[in-house]
């Protein structure tokens, strides 16, 4: 029987069939998979049992409010108590337009605040507005849009939501509370989503939240949601201008002049430059001239030395003993990266010149564990490098064993190569599972990083960039704008 999750309070899932109301448990191979039943989803029951059975495909969800296949979001924005944040507001915005579900924009508590305020108010009503938004502060025309749509309610917790509900219905009496701010946090009144039929449509009540993340969410992700930015975009002068430091950025010329919304822009940068933090390993493969104590004089965190056999790849640096050479008198910390097929014999030579990290290739080796187990031995921390056509899921049984993992964004060994766009996919991934189950690995990129693609991997933590440093007359220059400490 084919039914309607309406209801989850813990493990009991409220399940619509044929108008009928039936609590059911999920299938233990749920959780084995990894899957959650979500409000929305639409189901297969075993009516005997009361069991889910099978989950039919979303249209779409959402992690935060966990729901599925809803039409529109209404985003619940209070101006006072909580306080308002246009922060909060374009990171929900983004996030649902991400999901590809409309978002509405409701706010609430205007009551509260002094006529001076309200007009502000209404100034970014209006911008919401003009970009395309539906945008209310009064509950009867919400009940407009909610007609013959399935609708989820989402904003911090004390906004409003369950006072919207109440208003639109006057006989569902939903428990609503002040704001505590005893825990420097707004408690949670409502516990659990549900739908309900209000005003001839399906809206679903939900727990607020005080923090948000955008998961996995990459910076370009973030970028396209920004839904204004779609108008302007094609006058900027790079096709894939992340619309922040580039030189004639269109939709930063709109900016100033007035056209985008202050804090909007505003919240757009701080959502990408998440910058402020990435350590820059150098690699010194293409410096032509001898300029090795100028880069170990710049403000990079590492220097990265690429080891090449001309076997693992076509490419041969040049020998292991002018490398030592060449290194004899750095100070930075040596991040050594080798792209080589017998991983043993080259670490038992570099391991003699101190190195901080040494990588080895996931691909150039049929038993990674024997060579992490060497370099733990050694007191060297470890390195795990993939290839760009390599997935995440070949090494996440070494994720618990090694300090770092090293994604490589072009082919190894050969030069000139542009960034591949997918790589940022991966790094989302490696530091949304990093989190998710609390290991410590540091995340390192490889190729094609420079003033504009470093816009792309804020989620790695190292970013290791040569031509673009030691093609200029000027290292810490480019050093700096790679850290963000300047712009360019
Ligand atoms: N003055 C005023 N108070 C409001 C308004 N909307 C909600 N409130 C009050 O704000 C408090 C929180 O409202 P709720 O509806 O419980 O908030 P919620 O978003 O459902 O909160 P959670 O269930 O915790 O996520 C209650 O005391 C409401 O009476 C409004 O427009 N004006
Ligand atoms: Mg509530």
């Amino acid at each position: 029987m084919q039914g309607k999750i309406i209801k989850q309070i813990s493990n009991d899932y409220t399940v619509l069939i044929n108008n009928e109301e039936i609590v059911c448990k999920a299938r233990g191979k749920f959780r084995k998979l990894g899957i959650t039943p979500l409000v929305g989803d639409d189901v297969l029951i075993d009516l005997e049992n009361n069991y889910i059975l099978e989950i039919l495909p979303r249209r779409n969800s959402l992690i935060r409010p966990s729901i599925a296949n809803v039409d529109q979001a209404i985003i619940v924005t209070s101006v006072e108590v909580p306080e308002y944040s246009s922060n909060l507001l374009d990171k929900l915005i983004t996030i649902i337009e991400f999901n590809n579900i409309k978002p509405i924009i409701y706010f609430s508590k205007l009551d509260l605040v002094s006529k001076e305020e309200k007009d502000k108010y209404q100034d970014i009503m209006t911008y919401y507005k003009s970009i395309g938004y539906d945008v209310f502060d009064n509950y009867n025309d919400v009940k407009e849009v909610i007609k013959d749509k399935v609708t989820v309610l989402t904003g911090q917790s004390g906004a409003g939501k369950s006072t919207l509900l109440n208003h639109l219905d006057n006989n569902l009496n939903i428990k609503t509370d002040a704001v505590s701010y005893a825990l420097g946090r707004g408690k949670h009144t409502t516990r659990h989503t549900e739908f309900l039929n209000v005003a001839g449509g399906l809206i679903a009540d939900t727990p607020g939240f005080s923090a948000l993340d955008f998961n996995e969410l990459t910076n370009t992700d973030i970028r396209d949601n920004f839904i204004e930015f779609e108008n302007y975009k094609e006058y900027c002068k790079y096709q894939d201008c992340m619309h922040s430091e580039e030189e004639d950025c269109y939709v930063k010329k709109m900016f100033l002049e007035g056209k985008i919304l202050k804090s909007r822009y505003e919240n757009y940068l701080s959502f990408i430059k998440k910058r402020w933090n990435m350590k820059i390993s150098a690699s010194f493969l293409s410096m032509k001239e001898d300029r090795m104590q100028e880069l170990d004089q710049t403000t990079i965190d590492y220097l990265h030395v690429d080891v090449m056999d001309g076997e693992f790849v076509k490419e041969k640096s040049i020998s292991n003993e002018e490398m030592a050479l060449k290194l004899k008198d750095v100070t930075k910390p040596l991040d050594i990266h080798l792209m080589v097929k017998d991983v043993k014999s080259y670490i038992d030579f570099y391991k003699d010149l101190n190195p901080k990290y040494i990588t080895f290739h996931y691909e150039a080796t049929s038993n990674p564990m024997e060579i992490i187990n060497y370099l733990k031995s050694l007191n060297i921390k470890v390195g795990l490098a993939i290839n760009p056509g390599t997935p995440i899921d070949s090494i996440l049984s070494y994720l618990d064993q090694v300090d770092l993992i090293l994604i490589m964004s072009v082919y190894p060994g050969r030069g000139g190569q542009e960034f591949i766009r997918d790589t940022e996919h991966k790094l989302n991934k490696l530091n949304h599972i990093r989190k998710i189950i609390y290991l410590n690995y540091k995340i390192e990129v490889d190729g094609g990083i420079n003033d504009k693609t470093i816009n792309n991997v804020s989620d790695a933590d190292i970013a290791v960039s040569g031509n673009y440093i030691t093609s200029s007359s000027d290292y810490q220059k480019q050093v700096s704008i790679l850290k963000g400490d300047i712009t360019c």
